[in-house]
């Protein structure tokens, strides 16, 4: 079977008795139609050739087969269909053994499950991801995996979506061996000692999946519709391995496949397919140059901000410097770094090992001088341009010719502070979310002077960090929180129109974000935005723009830290509703003469959503964002946007460009269009 560019993409090689069978398709293998072809067509050839006793299913490249080809979802199944090329393998009267390593998931996983032998490398990882994009594994993951490692952690992996290492399964029967190196040749040898033995018989699945006695399905159910906070996909899987824990494997495998075949044409599976395209897309750098290896950080300043980018690079085993302006500062930010890693530890996130190391590699010091090793610098210093000259124009004199200088502001003009050092070529954004060693999003900000290199390298290290990467040209708050401040905006004016509190959070969770709006506000500070908001002239024609905010900040409710915000709190931190907050509104709203009303939960949800649509087709107008769908990925990994919702731009593409406008124009005759400007639609329809 050949490819579009006609090289074989499966290749079968008979070495004395064992029949070689490679998958040569980059990137990752994945299951084409043209693999799943060559798949078939070498294994009726090796069980035709009569010296032939054993066959390995290998790969060529990177990595074991990563799953379905995702590029031909949304397309007419073609045959040959998985489950049928599995049942083949399953029933092969030759033996086939499958040699994993690199990342074994979803469809790859599968086909792994249904060989008769399966050997890893240890650093291989397993897993079902099909929840992730909306579905639920296709091929007899649901099946196979509880016969042979059981229901209670099939439900868990499977349910949550995420892989493991295989020494995490070390213990079950799932490996016949596992091996820390030289895979090939450790297969092959196995192959030709049970090619040799009289014992090869191809090994069968038990009849039924195995059950602990004490396992209870209601205990299970509850907690995965818990976690899964309204994607369909982890609840499915329980609804399939609870309905066919008693069938056989036959009838369990039609089971999973009709509900897979319904899961694969819902809206939240095109979402969720979306958001993985658009994640890939966003990660693209505009202009394609080398990039430069970075190994040697530094980090300039320690506070929250600093000691988290420093934390984030120690996990990617990069070396770190921390600089701060004094020794007790220094050894401030060294204890959070320290914390933050520990913290990670208590978690389960890392071993101790891994404590150990990541703090090997790190340093502090007072002295700009010690920035001579870095390729990359990030400045993490308090949000004020003049003071970020200053430290720029330090780093500026001390640093390496070739150095990257970063900036890690949220809203200032990079541009500026670009012109401020000898090199402005070298100068770009990494705009990290707090707390940096968490979330998981990274605007790298392009700006007017960042050359391809800079940006490339930029964006490789925003991968080695194992960031979500979208490159961002510059304005005030960039796309992130220029889009955040429109959402912002749109809610704290529905407060000012009669909408309470409570009711906005509850409807904009009940909707799927992860938690209300104001709620979040409470949790990061009432002022931090506020301040923001006042180094930028006050737009006149939005008089009660951020009002309820500047209302709150006055009466030196800022949030948790000050014990009350948008809510008040209790003893234990629980935030309690608070009509004093509503009246306060209410009263700045009477000085405004703005007319009050009852709000639906609908009516809430559907104008925070237009804010931001119509805030993203603005963005794309400006040249601020590369794709529409950059905006989606932004709110899924920044905001707390229901991924299975696909970010809001997604949702705009369903309702279509005609729908979008109708909205938007009705919105811009009730508020103006300084508000809610004419939309431009093409972005919509490209
Ligand atoms: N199909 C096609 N292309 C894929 C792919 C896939 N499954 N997975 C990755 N790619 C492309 C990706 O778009 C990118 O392309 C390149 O590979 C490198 O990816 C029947 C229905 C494998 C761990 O969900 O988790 O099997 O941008 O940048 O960081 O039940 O990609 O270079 O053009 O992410 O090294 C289940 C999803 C499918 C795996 C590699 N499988 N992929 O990570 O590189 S559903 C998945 C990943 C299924 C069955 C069901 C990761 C990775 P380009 P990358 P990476």
């Amino acid at each position: 079977m050949l490819n579009s560019s006609n090289k074989a993409v499966v290749n079968l090689q008979y070495l004395d008795k064992v029949a070689l069978i490679s998958i040569d398709y980059p990137p990752v293998n994945a299951l084409s139609q043209s693999v799943k072809s060559g798949l078939l067509d070498a294994i009726a050839k090796a069980n035709n050739q009569p010296e032939i006793n054993v066959m390995i299913i290998r790969c060529q490249s990177k990595t074991f087969i990563a799953g379905a080809d995702i590029k031909e979802f949304g397309k007419p199944a073609t045959e040959p269909f998985l489950p049928d090329v599995l049942e083949t393998i399953e029933k092969s009267p030759k033996p086939i053994i499958a040699s994993l390593f690199g990342t074994c998931l979803g469809g790859g996983f599968e086909l792994a499950l249904a060989c008769q032998y399966r050997i890893a490398l240890t650093q291989t990882k397993v897993g079902l991801p099909e929840v992730n994009l909306g579905l639920i594994p296709g091929s007899g993951g649901t099946q196979r995996l509880p016969r042979i490692i059981g229901v209670k952690q099939s439900l868990d992996l499977i349910s949550s979506g995420k892989s493991v290492t295989v020494n995490a399964l070390e213990k079950s029967e799932l490996f016949d061996a596992i091996y820390a190196q030289d895979l090939d040749e450790n297969t092959l040898n196995f192959a030709q000692n049970l090619s040799n033995s009289s014992n090869r018989i191809s090994k069968t699945l038990p009849e039924f999946m195995l059950i602990d006695d004490d396992f209870d399905w209601e205990i299970q159910k509850k907690s995965i519709v818990k976690k899964a906070r309204g994607s369909n996909a982890p609840v499915a899987v329980y609804d399939v391995l609870h309905h066919t824990h008693q069938m056989k494997l036959k009838d369990g495998l039609a089971y999973e496949r009709e509900t897979f075949l319904k899961l694969r044409d819902s809206e939240q599976a095109a979402a969720l397919r979306h958001i993985f395209a658009a994640e890939k897309k966003a990660a693209k750098p505009s202009q394609q140059a080398t990039a430069l290896n970075v190994n040697h950080v530094s980090v300039i300043g320690g506070g929250n901000m600093g000691s988290g980018i420093a934390t984030c690079a120690l996990l990617a085993k990069l070396q770190v410097l921390l600089i701060e302006q004094s020794e007790e500062a220094l050894s401030f930010g060294l204890e959070r770094v320290r914390k933050n890693l520990s913290s990670m530890v208590k978690l389960q996130r890392i071993s101790e090992q891994q404590y150990h190391d990541c703090l090997a590699q790190l340093y502090g010091s007072c002295d700009y001088h010690d920035l001579q090793k870095s390729e990359l610098i990030i400045e993490a210093v308090f949000e004020d341009l003049e003071i970020k000259k200053i430290v720029f124009a330090q780093i500026d004199k001390h640093c390496a010719l070739n150095a990257i200088l970063a900036s890690n502001t949220s809203y200032l003009d990079i541009n500026e502070l670009a012109l401020s050092v000898k090199q402005p070529e070298k100068v770009v954004g990494l705009h990290f979310f707090s707390p940096a060693h968490v979330m998981k999003l990274l605007e790298v900000v392009n700006t007017a002077s960042t050359n391809a290199q800079t940006l490339a390298t930029a964006m490789a290290l925003g991968k080695k960090l194992n960031k979500i990467i979208v490159e961002v040209g510059v304005c005030f708050g960039f796309a992130a929180n220029r889009t955040y401040t429109r959402y912002g905006r749109e809610i704290q004016q529905m407060l000012l129109e009669g909408a309470t509190v409570v009711q906005v959070d509850n409807a904009m969770k009940n909707w799927g974000m992860a938690m209300g709006p104001l709620a979040v506000q409470d949790l990061s500070g009432i002022e931090i935005g506020h301040n923001a908001r006042s180094t930028q002239p006050f737009p006149e024609h939005d008089q009660g723009y951020f009002r309820a905010a500047a209302t709150l900040v006055a009466a030196n409710r800022l949030g948790r830290k000050t014990g009350c915000g948008f809510y008040a709190y209790d003893e234990q931190g629980q935030a309690i509703a608070d009509p004093t907050v509503d009246q306060l509104i209410k009263e700045e709203a009477q000085k405004l003469q703005i007319k009050t009303k009852d709000f639906t939960d609908e009516e809430i949800v559907h104008r925070a959503l237009f804010a931001l649509i119509s805030e993203g087709l603005t963005l794309m107008d400006n040249g601020i964002v590369q794709n529409l769908s950059d905006v989606d990925v932004i709110w899924v990994n920044g905001y707390g946007f229901p991924r299975y919702k696909g970010g809001p731009m997604f949702q705009a593409s369903l309702m279509g460009a005609e729908k979008v406008k109708q909205e938007l124009d009705i919105l811009r005759a009730q508020f103006g269009n300084l508000i809610w400007p004419e939309p431009n639609l093409k972005w919509l329809n490209s």
